[in-house]
């Protein structure tokens, strides 16, 4: 009875031993699967992708190329694409949004490296309309300036070093705006509320009024006007430019301060820098991927856009 016992007993265990392994087998193939549909929903997700891109190109340089002296949101380029469903490949929705319409972070830094003052009393008026602590102007500007020398209320290597994990300030321009959340503290909510008021362009990247949220309409005009009535500021830009950079400018008490920061950050009624959110929805995988768009119209080369960065986050 003891043998018959032992022998059950072994029977047991290689029933068990040869299910954990079935298991297993089943299970790290499911995991194939899933992994091998993921890749492919991804794959499918970019060429969709790139297709609203060339859409939305194609809007933007028959708009840009009208020679219409004000690019505002009225016009065409504006309007979302889609939701365009596409046969057996998914859902792709498209909108372009004018970051000339908000403060390029990047400003705070002169043309020789070295933090503009302008620009940066400009940045500490936007923060404190968004309700948000000015003190954090100098320390984004110290975080893109080429110096580690620390600005009044900003810091540098001395502050970063001392963090666990320590850290160095890249003492660059900005590519994207979300780099802000490695700053100590800079939290998502911040993060939240500053990050359509912003964005990280290149210099030449002027501030167009035509676009411009009303946040910072209000911290170029000193004043508060727009924030509150975005509906009113919504409504006078059904139909055109809103405001008139012209009107803007002589609506202003303080003239002198208009061409300081005309001369500081730029301010007009164009842009060339676009960002286009494409949302893709495969089954039930959703993707968002964020375009940077430039138009370019440099002669002999026919006028275009070119794509600068694609990101999956802002
Ligand atoms: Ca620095």
């Amino acid at each position: 009875m003891k043998g018959r016992g032992v022998a059950l007993l072994t029977a047991l265990i290689v029933v068990a031993i040869a299910t954990a392994i079935a298991m297993a087998i089943f299970f790290d193939t499911g995991l194939l699967l899933r992994r091998s549909e993921g890749g492919l929903a991804r794959d499918r997700a970019m060429l969709l992708a790139g297709a609203a891109e060339a859409a939305a190109a194609r809007v933007l340089t028959e708009d840009l190329d009208t020679g219409a002296s004000a690019i505002h949101p009225a016009q065409r380029w504006s309007t979302r694409l889609g939701p365009v469903e596409i046969d057996h490949a998914g859902i792709v929705t498209g909108q372009l949004v004018d970051l000339q319409g908000r403060f390029n972070l990047n400003s705070l830094r002169d043309p020789n490296g070295q933090i503009d003052p302008v620009a940066l009393e400009l940045f500490e008026r936007l923060l404190v309309t968004l309700e948000l602590e000015p003190s954090w102007a100098p320390k984004i500007a110290d975080w893109i300036d080429a110096d580690d020398v620390p600005t009044s209320g900003g810091a540098e290597d001395d502050l970063y070093s001392t963090l666990s994990p320590g850290y160095r300030p890249p003492n660059r321009p900005l590519t994207t705006v979300s780099e802000l959340m490695l700053l100590p503290a800079f939290d998502l909510a911040r993060y939240t509320r500053l990050a359509p008021h912003v964005s990280a362009l290149p210099r030449d990247a002027s501030i167009n009024l035509c676009s411009a949220t009303a946040a910072l309409l209000d911290a170029l005009s000193n004043e508060r006007q727009w924030v509150g009535a975005e509906d009113a500021l919504a409504r006078n830009r059904e139909r055109e430019c809103f405001p008139r950079a012209e009107v803007f400018r002589s609506g202003l008490s303080d003239a002198a301060g208009y061409a300081r920061l005309e001369r500081a950050v730029g301010l007009g009624e164009r842009s060339r820098y676009f960002q286009l959110r494409t949302e893709t929805v495969i089954g039930t995988t959703q993707f968002s991927l964020y375009s940077l768009l430039r138009y370019e119209s440099t002669p002999p080369s026919p006028p275009g856009i070119r794509v600068l960065w694609r990101h999956t986050a802002e």
